[in-house]
């Protein structure tokens, strides 16, 4: 294990700008959002000394000869190391102009209409993944953490964990991640590479729930693999997704009206405008920032408000971006020719409402816009948070001033003191923007100060912290929860364990357990040998044996009539202690209501095989002799139908194996197996089960019992029989030798 952990972070492009001029070559930090982010958790835990060295990779935008030049001549001094990837302009084009740009990012912005499909630039894009891939193997240690940025690099978590399957990999992804209608538009292949390459990782993280819930809703359905408790299980490894909302350096912003630069830069503006309320709002040029519609909204706002013309003005500046895709220009020549429009229509010969500018601003610049604006009129169509947002709350120290927001922005989740608005709605932008101008100044206050709170706790620095941590806790949950595989040692430890105690309990779950699954529930009879076995058992008043299932207690207790065992059935709504006890049956509050059956039995008729069983407490749409593929498909869908069917109910959904049950949510095989765990004492306790209702009873004793997994899969038991080995005679070898050894 290294002994110096080392974060790598890699990003699309480096934080560094190279620049050449004559014979002087200089190297300077961006100021973009992640860098200072990094740079101020960095600042404010250096004395910990996490990690000995921080590298990032990313691809540069200048030529190699120039780098070699520089470092030659320097010693670089940055944050962190450098070091870059050079790829080649026609591929990195490819890539970034073509499915970066032209397919992901309308994709996952609700932009269907402009995405392009091109296996050409999807090929592109897995070359650059793999590109980075070779890049980072080379530089990689165990022991280092790498965190992945965006989503031009969503394959290389996947390609990066087949080479170093120890290492720790996080990604973090700052755009929307869309729902499954929008997600599915892309072909099967490159869902499933999207997908598997982002599980690469062990966190998965976003902005807000909904994205979340967006991602694991994909995981699903392409993959077919379940999650539960925001967790995932790939093969042996759990991925975690997580919400991490990005923020800003509340100081920064916050401080930054001492300097002297913007001081001057205030003032010039304040009287140039000394008349005027001041809207202020600042993108970089592209269609998801809704700078189009936002133009309707004034243009709406100046209609109905004729009062404030001639008294408000709109600087509206725009950032120059991505020159090279067709659809950015297109959006420049619509956003010039609507200013025009507007200006032409409204301006008097002393007064013009909207102040355009195209063009990059310095920081000072950025600085003095918000401090001296009135109102900051944000209000993108979709983006991932926002953190203009964020800096303009952070540079109002006197406390006033208006936060005007979209509510599809990511920002508007933390953000619900700001006046939120649909930005496709020009006639409430424009009551949004008369509210804030009529807004007294002690309510702008109170609710710039709850703002302020927010981003000051909540800070950049609380950001890289909170998934730093997450990536170290997953790591550890990892450990915790990988099961040991029952080998001959353990065997034989148990074989001991067992022969001493003076009261043994065992818990067995029995379909997938005990016997195979069969596609009619009703043929799957317990062997003659089995039925022998848990005679022999039986037979020994220190040995209690309980047959904990899902199924109804009335087809137990006719297979196992004449055995001296107990029975859970149906997941714990009814109970029989021992051979002779008294069948207790739990009472539903309410039956289960008629809607649910009705679905269900939709889903039957649309599934060939599948069927409904009915349980006393339970509903069950079995899905085994059904087409695979068909079978996993339609279940997802009519788990999503049910979720949204049962909620607000006392009622819970089991996603079973090859099962889907409706049931009351108190009735579990977690609260029955504790119940005879409390009433046992037994000195020796075996709980066995294949499913994830047998998760519940793991969860519940899994500090009193030895837990087993059988097979595959998410579990928190803390041992694991492989799926080839038969339960059933695995059982059977540990107790009947020992009860050989007791006749000796
Ligand atoms: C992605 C997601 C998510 C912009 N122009 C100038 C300038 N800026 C600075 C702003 C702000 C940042 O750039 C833009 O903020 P975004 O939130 O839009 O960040 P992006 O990196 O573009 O976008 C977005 C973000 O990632 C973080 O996860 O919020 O949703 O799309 O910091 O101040 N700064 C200066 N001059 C400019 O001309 N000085």
């Amino acid at each position: 294990m290294n002994q110096c952990p080392r974060l790598i972070i890699v990003s699309n492009r480096l934080p560094i700008q190279l620049t050449e001029r004559g014979d002087k070559i200089s190297l300077r930090e961006s100021s973009g959002g992640l860098v200072s982010a990094m740079r101020s958790f960095f600042d404010r835990s250096k004395s910990d000394g996490e990690y000995k060295e921080k590298i990032w990779i990313g691809s540069a935008d200048f030529p190699e000869a120039r780098w070699k030049k520089f470092v030659f001549r320097n010693t670089v001094s940055t944050s962190f190391t450098i070091d870059p990837i050079f790829l080649e302009a026609r591929e990195y084009s490819k890539f970034y102009n073509g499915f970066c740009n032209a397919t992901l990012w309308p994709l996952f912005h609700y932009f269907p209409s402009f995405v392009e499909f091109s296996d050409s630039t999807f090929k592109a894009y897995e070359r650059v993944n793999q590109e980075f891939c070779k890049k980072i193997s080379n530089v990689v240690q165990p022991g280092d953490t790498v965190w992945i940025h965006d989503y031009q690099l969503m394959l290389l978590p996947a390609m990066l964990r087949e080479k170093h399957p120890e290492i720790s990999i996080g990604y973090f992804h700052h755009i929307p991640f869309p729902s499954y209608e929008i997600f599915r538009m892309m072909n099967r292949p490159w869902r499933e590479r999207i997908v598997s390459g982002l599980l690469g990782a062990d966190v998965v993280g976003f902005h807000t729930d909904e994205y979340v819930q967006y991602f694991l809703d994909a995981v699903q359905k392409v993959l077919g693999i379940a999650h539960s408790f925001r967790t995932v299980q790939v093969s042996s490894r759990l991925v975690q997704a997580g919400v991490f909302p990005i923020s800003i350096d509340y100081e920064k912003f916050h401080q930054a009206r001492e300097t002297k630069a913007i001081r001057v830069e205030r003032e010039a503006i304040r009287k140039k405008f000394s008349n005027h309320k001041i809207i202020f709002s600042v993108d970089r040029l592209d269609y998801t920032k809704g700078i189009t519609h936002r133009l309707f909204g004034f243009e709406r706002f100046l209609e109905q408000h004729p009062e404030w013309q001639q008294k408000i003005v709109f600087i509206l500046v725009v950032i120059p971006s991505r020159q090279i895709v067709s659809k950015y220009n297109e959006r420049k020549k619509m956003i010039e020719e609507q200013v025009g429009q507007i200006n032409g229509k409204y301006s008097t010969l002393q007064w013009q409402p909207i102040l355009y500018r195209y063009n990059t601003l310095s920081f000072d610049e950025l600085m003095a816009l918000y401090q001296v604006a009135d109102v900051a009129l944000i209000t993108p169509l979709r983006d991932g948070m926002n953190l203009v947002a964020k800096e303009f709350v952070a540079s109002r120290k006197s406390q006033d001033g208006v936060l005007i927001l979209s509510e599809l922005a990511g920002s508007a989740h933390e953000m619900v003191e700001a006046l939120l608005v649909n930005p496709t709605d020009k006639t409430a932008m424009a009551a949004s923007i008369a509210e804030a101008m009529e807004m007294p100044l002690e309510e702008q206050k109170r609710r710039m100060q709850l703002l302020q709170d927010r981003i000051r706790e909540y800070d950049v620095a609380f950001w890289v912290r909170s998934f730093i941590d997450a990536l170290n806790s997953s790591k550890a949950l990892q450990a915790e929860r990988t099961q040991q595989v029952i080998d001959n040692r353990i065997t034989v430890q148990w074989q001991e364990a067992f022969f001493k105690a003076k009261r043994r309990l065992l818990l067995m779950d029995y379909d997938g357990t005990l016997v195979s699954f069969n596609d009619r529930p009703e043929a799957a009879l317990p062997p003659p040998e089995l039925l022998s076995w848990f005679r022999a058992l039986g037979e020994c008043e220190q040995n209690h044996v309980v047959i904990i299932s899902g199924r109804d207690y009335e087809t137990l207790a006719k297979w196992f009539d004449g055995i001296n065992l107990s029975i859970i059935a149906e997941h714990g709504a009814c109970i029989r202690p021992g051979e002779a006890g008294m069948v207790r049956r739990k009472r539903l509050s309410r039956p289960i209501h008629p809607s649910v059956r009705s679905t269900l039995e939709l889903f039957t008729k649309r599934c060939p095989g599948s069927f409904v069983e009915e349980k006393e407490f339970a509903l069950a749409w079995h899905y085994r002799s059904v087409e695979p593929e068909t079978g996993f498909n339609k279940s997802r869908e009519l788990v999503d139908c049910l979720q949204h069917l049962i909620r607000n109910s006392t009622l819970s959904i089991v996603d079973g194996n090859k099962v889907i049950e409706v049931r009351q949510a108190d009735i579990n095989k977690g609260a029955a197996a504790a119940e005879f765990l409390d009433l046992q004492r037994a000195d020796f306790v075996l709980a066995i089960g294949d499913d994830v209702t047998d998760e519940d009873m793991f969860e519940s004793i899994r500090d009193r019992a030895i837990t087993v997994k059988v097979g595959p899969g998410f579990s928190c038991a803390k041992y694991r029989l492989p799926e080839s080995v038969s339960a059933f005679m695995f059982l059977q070898e540990l107790t009947t030798q020992v009860h050989a050894q007791a006749q000796i």
